[in-house]
């Protein structure tokens, strides 16, 4: 069916495969699902939730296992103008209702073994449900199944919504980040041109697909560029090592370097072939590029994003990838570094917040005009809360987070959330979660708790208690009962004093 109406996303990233027989998606037994019988599914599913009473406009939540049918619920979203809520696979019922509320979603989609605990989520929110397994089955597969496999794109503009992804903030409380179909758009673009895309590359793909990179940087960038992906369901390292000789180019956060040099089959020949390894979403360390390097010869290109902003900066191609860095502002991405409290530049050299702005920036959160507007300076620039150095060449280097988030093989985890839960448990003063180095991880959870005299709560108590409320990523590793947190004379925790103290906690 040719589309009569312009759908600026759909347009750019999927209409132009509809007829194409190349593989898109490449499972890991070798079957290939191509653009064509893809984009016919997503087809099906549009039609199947329009059969439900969506309508352009309205906020489909997902949570459901990685799968290509997953995918093709993005791609059918995007088609039928609805905004695309994905989320974690870890999240307990309680945050799924807190998301599903919030966003006024008109439908959740969720695995069938979950449905029992989901479905009075669904009523509370007053939005319909459907379900959508790891096996391809599910209300939604069957309806669908009984749907034409033609669906006219719904008309959406560059300024339209595309997607709401929650993130974590530093009040406890989430907020939904409001992405465009240009922001997500021209985002595709930066990178294809930046990391030269072509549609002869394969993209070794095992990342999530309910957040920013393993979705709208790892997927956006090869449908743009017309590629194909190895689309591994999780990160199992015999599947990782059989997957990289087919493969051109991988994505992944440092943990997935560090488990592959953690493994003897990674060699030079295994990876000889290979174009281009980038990671991203947390620090890699120094070490790990030059280990990597040293083992396969080939130097990892790091940049740095976030969920509000897609991508902002790359180490080049092209040119000298230096370690330790984020490398250059993306083209069409305008990035300085700005004195936290003043908001005025840092000199050259100086350290400083990163500040950015282009179309890749969000609209702002949903339903918090207020948030938004403290998060921009009045010149439209958004305030990162990333504290970072810029050289006299232009690299970025990013040397702190002025928020109080810990990253967890990728995951953002906001201290404030786990310590306003234990706080309210009996026998708890008070209570500060931080992190601390984690061989496999990055950052590992910890919290330091003051109970009420002779009422300490044991380690696995305050884990316990914990549990059915919060993902269990979030959930503290480390659990230690101390009798004063340590503070300045402001009154403030010092985290880093705890940090300090427990460095070692998760070591050998
Ligand atoms: C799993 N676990 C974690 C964890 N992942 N704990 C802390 N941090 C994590 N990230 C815990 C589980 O709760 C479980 O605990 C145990 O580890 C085993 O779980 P698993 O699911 O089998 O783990 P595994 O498959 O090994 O997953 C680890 C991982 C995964 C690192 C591969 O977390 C991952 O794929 N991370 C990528 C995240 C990502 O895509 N981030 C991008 C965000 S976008 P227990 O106790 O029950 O055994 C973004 C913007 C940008 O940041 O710039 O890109
Ligand atoms: P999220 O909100 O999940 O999108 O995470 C975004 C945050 O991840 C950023 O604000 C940074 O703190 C961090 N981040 C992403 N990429 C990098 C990187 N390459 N190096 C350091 N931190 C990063």
């Amino acid at each position: 069916m040719q589309n009569t109406l312009p759908n600026t996303l759909y347009d750019a990233l999927f209409l132009r495969h509809e007829a194409s027989d190349r593989p898109f998606l490449i499972l890991k037994d070798g079957r290939e699902i191509s653009y064509r019988a893809f984009l016919a599914l997503a087809a099906r599913m549009a039609n199947a939730i329009a059969a439900r009473g969506l309508k352009t406009g309205d906020r489909v939540a997902v949570q459901v296992k990685k799968s290509p049918e997953a995918l093709a619920l993005y791609a059918a979203c995007v088609k039928a103008g609805l905004v695309f809520l994905p989320l974690n696979t870890a999240y307990t019922a309680p945050e799924v209702e807190y998301f599903v509320t919030d966003a006024e979603a008109r439908l959740l989609v969720c695995d069938e073994g979950n449905r029992p605990t989901l479905e009075p989520v669904a009523e509370t929110a007053d939005a319909t449900i459907m379900t959508l397994n790891a096996d391809g089955g599910g209300s939604l597969m069957e309806l669908a199944a009984a749907m034409p496999s033609k669906s006219e794109a719904a008309a959406r503009g560059a300024d339209d919504l595309a997607a709401f992804l929650y993130t974590s903030g530093t009040t406890g409380r989430s907020k939904g980040a409001m992405l465009t179909q240009d922001n997500l758009l021209s985002n595709a673009e930066a990178l294809v041109d930046c990391w030269r895309f072509t549609d002869k590359d394969v993209l070794l793909h095992a990342l999530p697909i309910f957040h920013t990179h393993g979705l709208f940087v790892a997927t956006n960038v090869i449908l743009l560029a017309g590629g194909s992906m190895i689309f591994l369901l999780g990160v199992v390292m015999d599947d990782l090592v059989a997957g990289l000789p087919r493969a051109t180019t991988m994505m992944g956060v440092p943990t997935y370097y560090t488990r592959l040099l953690a493994d003897p089959r990674l060699t030079r020949a295994l990876v000889d072939h290979m174009r281009l390894f980038v990671s991203g979403s947390a620090p890699l360390l120094a070490e790990t590029h030059r280990e990597f390097e040293e083992r396969t010869g080939h130097r990892i290109l790091e940049r740095y994003g976030m969920t509000e902003t897609g991508m902002n900066t790359s180490n080049p191609c092209d040119g000298e990838r230096r370690a330790g860095t984020v490398g250059f502002p993306l083209p069409g991405v305008e990035l300085r570094i700005a004195d936290a409290e003043s908001g005025e530049i840092v000199p050259q050299g100086g350290v400083g917040i990163i500040e950015v702005k282009g179309r890749n920036v969000f609209k702002g959160y949903w339903k918090m005009p207020e948030k938004t507007k403290a998060e921009f300076r009045p010149d439209g620039f958004f305030i990162s809360g990333d504290v970072a150095t810029m050289d006299a060449e232009g690299y970025v280097a990013i040397v702190g987070r002025a928020k109080d988030l810990i990253i967890s093989g990728g995951y953002n985890i906001y201290p404030k959330e786990i310590e306003l839960l234990i706080d309210k448990l009996p026998g708890v003063v008070e209570s500060a979660v931080f992190g601390v180095r984690h061989p496999d991880f990055g950052e590992g959870v910890v919290a330091a708790v003051v109970a009420k005299p002779g009422a300490a709560p044991s380690e696995g108590e305050v884990i316990a208690a914990l549990s059915g409320k919060l993902a269990r990523f979030k959930q503290p590793k480390r659990v230690f009962v101390i009798d004063e947190l340590p503070r300045n004379t402001m009154g403030k925790v010092q985290k880093n004093v705890l940090r300090e103290r427990n460095k070692d906690v998760f070591a050998g």
